[in-house]
């Protein structure tokens, strides 16, 4: 029993060790491997405005539309879909998950809103308004994040694949895959459609890449270091993930999992109008 116990406690004590040097190898390292070696193009950030954000949001996914934040939060028995009010922060409208599910992205498309689940194979289907739940789809593998180019969806699941979907019927139209020349980049994580871009934050990484929905090609590099620096020292903070878009305005969102900040930024290095 005692030998049990302590074998259980060392495997612990040693998943912990492991947990904490991945962490502090993000915080200390953010500089990607894959920008030593990339040809595309590494931009920079400038910080427009920072809002408040929920630190207890473990965000999975997040989008602009019409004025406010919609956001997914995961973790079993915490998963909800939120409508937020930008500037204070506050949850204006939720709806929570049962605890069998653990939610990620979301994407809106004709007045409906699609939350993808981890690994439940379910996509839920909600009233834009009032949240009500309307129907869902199965689908085979992980769920990790989604947007919508306006025609179809555009749907990660960790790999280097990103699946276009038809939202009719939720089924694969097509299969994306995302190389930075010779290089699959994987991980990839929350999704946004920005000026005829997928952009995705690579999971644990402190980088969105900029992909062609065509072709799969990597366009470029986001480099979001800095943000971790402006994130109060004495939270407790998870990774980056949560990219939104105002297409209106042009206002580009970033967040993470339990960060306090939600940070509209744009790029330094603009290479484009
Ligand atoms: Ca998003």
């Amino acid at each position: 029993m005692n030998f049990k116990r302590s074998s259980l406690f060392l495997i612990i004590f040693f998943f912990c060790l492991e947990l904490a040097a991945i962490a502090d190898e993000g915080q200390k390292n953010p500089n990607y491997s894959i920008l030593k070696n990339t040809k595309a193009p590494i931009s920079s950030i400038k910080i427009i405005n920072i809002y408040s954000h929920d630190s207890k949001a473990f965000t999975q996914g997040l989008l602009y539309y019409n004025g406010y934040l919609y956001e997914s939060t995961g973790l079993n028995g915490k998963s909800a879909l939120r409508k937020v009010n930008i500037k204070s922060g506050k949850v204006l409208q939720e709806f929570k998950l049962d605890q069998n599910y653990f939610a990620e992205g979301i994407t809106i498309h004709a007045n409906k809103i699609y939350q993808l689940t981890w690994q439940n194979n379910i996509v839920f289907v909600y009233d834009l308004l009032n949240f009500k739940l309307l129907n869902n789809f199965s689908y085979q593998g992980e769920g990790w994040g989604i947007t919508t180019g306006g025609k179809n969806l555009f749907m990660s699941n960790g790999t280097a694949v990103i699946d276009c979907i038809d939202p009719e019927h939720f089924t694969v139209v097509r299969k994306i895959n995302v190389h930075d020349g010779n290089t699959e980049i994987g991980n990839l994580n929350e999704l946004e459609f920005i000026r005829g871009e997928i952009w995705a934050n690579i999971f644990m990484e402190n980088v969105i890449v900029r992909i062609s929905p065509q072709t799969g090609e990597v366009l470029g590099w986001v480099d979001l270091s800095k943000l971790y620096n402006l994130l109060p020292g004495d939270c407790r903070v998870d990774v980056l993930n949560g990219i939104a878009y105002d297409q209106d305005r042009d206002r580009i969102f970033i967040t993470g999992k339990l960060w306090p900040k939600i940070f509209e930024i744009k790029l330094s290095t603009q290479d484009h109008d």
